[in-house]
């Protein structure tokens, strides 16, 4: 009950305010196979090739695959102690959060093998990359910009909706200039400004929610990559059975 009601809170904080009052169209461009044994905390598309890693105690995984399908080219698994979360590439290399042990693993996207670590404080939710800063959700309604090298936090910014904090902020991607995010256990999907941390559109996924969400409460929208050559987003939840390709309008 408690999460259905901070759902109804979350779409009427995001429907409610200033400069998102509807939600924004999209377009469904194509729908793939899911792999529903991915409890799915990051997506990220990187030369051509889907990365992403599946949370989980015991369960943590990260695995490679091509975008138009769900055959799996590789797959590595995380050791028991971490909880697999969000995952991005910065440099050619991938970059693994994990959610309570303030642990990222460096992996080298060849053969999903750890290179090095970094420790950090907090928990760690979503990970994206701008090009030259890891961009980090631990969900708050705070984003963190770190320098990649050090892994140490150059700037933050606070996500609003209008006068209102957005909180539970998980997966990310940045792409055409905005961070895109998933908000934990709402059927939307949030574009920001990444200097100001405002929330400029929204987009309601609640119809493929109740697709996939029925009896798991924990099935939630997760994951979202830009694939630079449909210039487009893959989208995805934990244990779906389908991946969407969507264009934000
Ligand atoms: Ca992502």
């Amino acid at each position: 009950m408690r999460k259905i009601q901070f759902l109804f809170i979350s779409l009427v904080l995001l429907s409610s305010t200033a400069g998102a009052q509807n939600a924004s169209s999209f377009k469904l461009l194509d729908t793939v196979d899911h792999d529903t044994s991915y409890f799915t905390q990051g997506l990220e598309v990187s030369d051509g090739l889907m990365f992403e890693s599946a949370g989980g105690y015991g369960e943590s995984r990260v695995r490679k695959y091509r975008p138009d399908g769900d055959t799996t080219i590789l797959e590595q698994p995380i050791a028991d102690e971490f909880f697999a979360e969000g995952l991005t590439v910065f440099d050619g290399e991938l970059y693994l959060l994990t959610w309570q042990k303030g642990t990222a693993f460096v992996i080298d996207p060849v053969d999903l093998e750890i290179r090095r670590e970094y420790a950090y404080e907090g928990e760690g939710w979503g990970l994206a990359s701008n090009g030259m800063q890891l961009i980090m959700s631990d969900g708050s309604d705070t984003i963190y910009f770190r320098n990649p090298e050090t892994f140490k936090v150059e700037r933050e910014i606070q996500v609003r909706s209008g006068p209102h904090s957005v909180r539970r902020i998980n997966e990310l991607e940045f792409a055409q200039g905005f961070i895109w995010a998933n908000i934990w256990h709402a059927p939307v999907i949030v574009k920001i400004n990444p200097s100001t941390g405002n929330v400029t559109d929204y987009y309601d996924f609640s119809e493929l929610v109740s697709k996939h969400s029925a009896g798991n409460d924990e099935s939630v929208l997760n994951g979202i990559a830009y694939d630079a050559n449909q210039k487009a987003f893959w989208v995805t939840g934990k244990l779906w059975s389908k991946r969407y390709l969507v264009k934000f309008e």
